[in-house]
């Protein structure tokens, strides 16, 4: 078991308990003057979570670790979360998320660790990694939980 993916499963239920303490009312509020409100973060990390399945998910099957991206802002405003309710969101997230989590626990040792020079985690991780250094799967794993907790940390005080 990859240590972090214990706090990744321990998150997604802390966080739900805590996000459904909102009202609908309060979800629709921004975190910050003229940011996502909270339903929008929600919907964001829905994208995120979907998108990097697909990486997580196509990794095992190639050899290099180059992956299409997306515009987050442009998908966020495509999707009208804030018309959804609160309580469907914060449900679909947490359990794509451990749904998620599933398939990090099933990847191969060898997959995961893998070190690889054909990437674009220059352009396509959260904490990027320059494009001439090698970098492994279980990096993007990693990157993809610290997002998540940056923007849980956003809408949770
Ligand atoms: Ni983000």
């Amino acid at each position: 078991m990859i240590k972090f993916l214990s706090d990744f499963k321990t998150t997604l239920d802390s966080a739900e308990k805590a996000l459904l303490i909102y009202t609908e009312e309060e979800s629709l509020e921004p975190y910050n003057p003229g940011k996502w409100n909270k339903k929008e973060v929600i919907s964001h990390l829905i994208d995120s979570a979907c998108i990097n399945r697909f990486r997580f998910v196509t990794a095992q099957f190639k050899d290099d670790l180059v992956f299409s991206t997306y515009n987050e802002t442009d998908w966020v405003k495509a999707q009208a979360a804030s018309e959804q309710s609160w309580k469907f969101l914060v449900s679909f997230w947490k359990n794509y998320n451990h749904h998620l989590y599933h398939l990090l626990s099933s990847i191969p040792d060898e997959i995961v660790n893998r070190t690889v020079s054909k990437h674009n985690y220059d352009f396509i991780c959260w904490k990027p990694i320059p494009a001439d250094e090698p970098v492994t799967l279980k990096y993007l794993m990693h990157d993809y939980y610290s997002h998540l907790k940056h923007h849980l940390s956003q809408i949770l005080t």
